[in-house]
């Protein structure tokens, strides 16, 4: 190890739900933003028996109400972090909790993935009052990291599948329109065979483009916002366009890890991609 690694120790506290099976949420995020060499806290919003989309009679428990007494145990020791990250939440009262610890967390950088909608859908356990919460909740973040569905719904915005910059541009104005934060876009393509992620920051637009698989799997949402929020907290910089770039790779290494099984649809094989994700951060 060197040196530098044993100074630079940043501590996350990543909220998100605990899906039993899947591959996404929590069971990546920890294992994730370790590998980045970052300690990494939790806080489960939900325990489910898999995540919800293309699994049916699955079980959930909801840990809305526990989260108040563990924040309040928290602040009691005088745990702080450098980073607090959320993910899939379990409810619109549980928002409400994770923005008094946003707001608590003054000295964290505040990372939002509202993880909630794809492909021009929301997700089934949510409805208009979440999307509501999370706007507020992104509202008193640093960082936002929406795929573009959750974008439109976020600035109240149609979903298009097909799109130009001029859509990009106004999905990016109303999303910082009176927020002073990042906002890194996902899965925007503007060429066949191609797709890449934005990063638009104080007005300037970053775009990394890079090759588009022509197959998709649930959870490399949640791969991505754990992988950025692991290089980001690595880098003393904090530069969000390399992180943003870096995640990228990632995950594309995670999906050629996976394509071909037919027998793992459900998510992602992250874990034998996961050496590549150190060799990135050196670049
Ligand atoms: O990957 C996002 C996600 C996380 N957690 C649960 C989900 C989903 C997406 O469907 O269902 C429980």
């Amino acid at each position: 190890m060197r040196e530098d690694d044993c100074m630079n120790y940043p501590k996350v506290l990543t909220i998100q739900d605990v899906s039993c099976v899947g591959q996404c949420s929590l069971t990546v995020a920890l294992p994730i933003i370790s590998a980045c060499g970052v300690e990494t806290c939790i806080l489960p919003s939900a325990v489910l028996s898999t995540h919800t989309c293309g699994f049916t009679g699955f079980t959930c428990r909801d840990l809305t109400d526990d989260v108040p007494a563990i924040a309040a145990h928290w602040k009691k020791e005088g745990i702080t972090f450098d980073a607090v990250y959320t993910g899939y939440l379990g409810s619109t009262k549980q928002i409400d909790y994770v923005r008094d610890i946003m707001r608590d967390a003054a000295g964290s950088l505040k990372i939002v993935d509202p993880a909630m909608a794809d492909g021009g859908k929301l997700y089934p356990a949510f409805d208009g009052a979440y999307v509501a919460a999370m706007r507020a909740l992104y509202r008193d973040a640093d960082v936002v990291l929406p795929n573009i569905t959750e974008a439109a719904l976020l600035c109240g915005m149609d979903y298009r599948e097909t799109y130009d910059r001029a859509y990009i541009d106004e999905l990016l104005r109303r999303l910082t329109d009176g927020w002073n934060g990042t906002v890194v876009l996902t899965g925007v393509s503007y060429a066949a065979g191609k797709t890449g992620v934005v990063t638009y920051q104080n007005g300037s637009y970053h775009y990394y483009e890079h090759e588009k698989l022509p197959t998709s799997y649930h959870g490399t949402g949640d791969v991505y916002a754990s992988a950025f929020t692991g290089i980001l907290m690595r880098d003393e910089k904090r530069d969000v366009s390399r992180a943003a770039a870096l995640a990228a790779q990632f995950v594309l290494a995670c999906i050629k890890a996976t394509v071909g099984d037919d027998n793992h649809k459900y998510g992602v094989k992250f874990e034998t991609a996961l050496p590549q994700l150190w060799q990135l951060m050196q670049q």
